[in-house]
């Protein structure tokens, strides 16, 4: 049996992106979160002034920097079992391996804070940009909503159909070279809201654009991105740094 309907499928190749609920219960979620929260508190221990400037939700500014919230967490596949034990969950997986085929690795993997009233917008961009892999179609990206994402904390935004087109420039704004996007004169198409439930999968193509709004909620949109190459795909033209040593096979083809 396929682990996504002909349908789902023709949705992903179609939109480029397609929205699954209940891949992951509400315990796992918990789970998540909690090991989340226990890694902040020992990563903020130990941040050096560079890390504070990119991990903390306005760069980290002002002397007291104790309350500022964590934007972002890098790496939790490779940093934290129980993320990895996520990332293995074998429904996940085979929906994974539908996409973009059999033998898989998380390369890089991130886990998006958004706290409410504070958590800002992400720009529109291509993660296949960011990655520059050699086949665009052996790139996935699988986002799991580990808090129910609306158009009010923040959900995903998507560019229906943009997965068909290449990859196009990005550019960075002054002083955020990490923050690459779309120049807004060059966006051609409107950007849908992508709402999920708790425990749901959004799941995006590497060319389709993409970009979050601010959670003006009081209620937390936490995210955690898992971004799966097939394994005999290079990634050959990276616009930033991706340490691959870090990669961790998913499975063998
Ligand atoms: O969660 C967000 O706000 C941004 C996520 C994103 O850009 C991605 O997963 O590629």
């Amino acid at each position: 049996m396929n682990a996504l309907t002909a349908d789902q499928l023709e949705t992903y190749r179609q939109a480029g992106h397609l929205t699954v609920a209940d891949v992951f219960t509400a315990e796992q979620m918990d789970a998540a979160l909690e090991d989340i929260a226990r890694w902040s508190d020992e990563f903020r221990s130990t941040m050096t002034d560079e890390q504070r400037a990119w991990y903390l939700e306005r760069g980290g500014t002002g002397d007291d920097i104790s309350e500022t919230p964590l934007r972002k967490l890098d790496q939790p596949v490779f940093e934290r079992p129980a993320f990895a034990q996520l990332a293995r969950h074998a429904a996940l997986v085979d929906m994974v391996e539908t996409l973009i085929g059999k033998g898989v690795s998380v390369f890089f993997s991130q886990v998006f804070m958004k706290p409410p009233g504070i958590g800002g917008p992400k720009p529109v961009h291509q993660d296949n940009f960011y990655f520059g892999p050699v086949d665009l179609d052996g790139m996935v990206t699988a986002w799991i909503a580990l808090d129910e994402a609306t158009t009010e904390n923040g959900c995903l935004f998507y560019g229906d159909g943009t997965n068909r087109r290449g990859v196009v420039p990005h550019v960075a704004p002054e002083g955020e070279p990490f923050n690459l996007l779309i120049p807004p004169d060059q966006l051609d198409c409107e950007m849908t809201a992508a709402p999920v439930p708790r425990g749901g999968v959004s799941f995006h193509h590497g060319n389709t654009y993409h970009q979050s709004s601010a959670n003006r909620s009081n209620r937390s949109r936490r995210a955690v991105a898992f971004h799966y190459l097939r394994n005999d795909v290079q990634i050959a033209k990276p616009a930033l740094t991706y340490d691959l040593s870090r990669s961790v096979t998913i499975t063998e083809a």
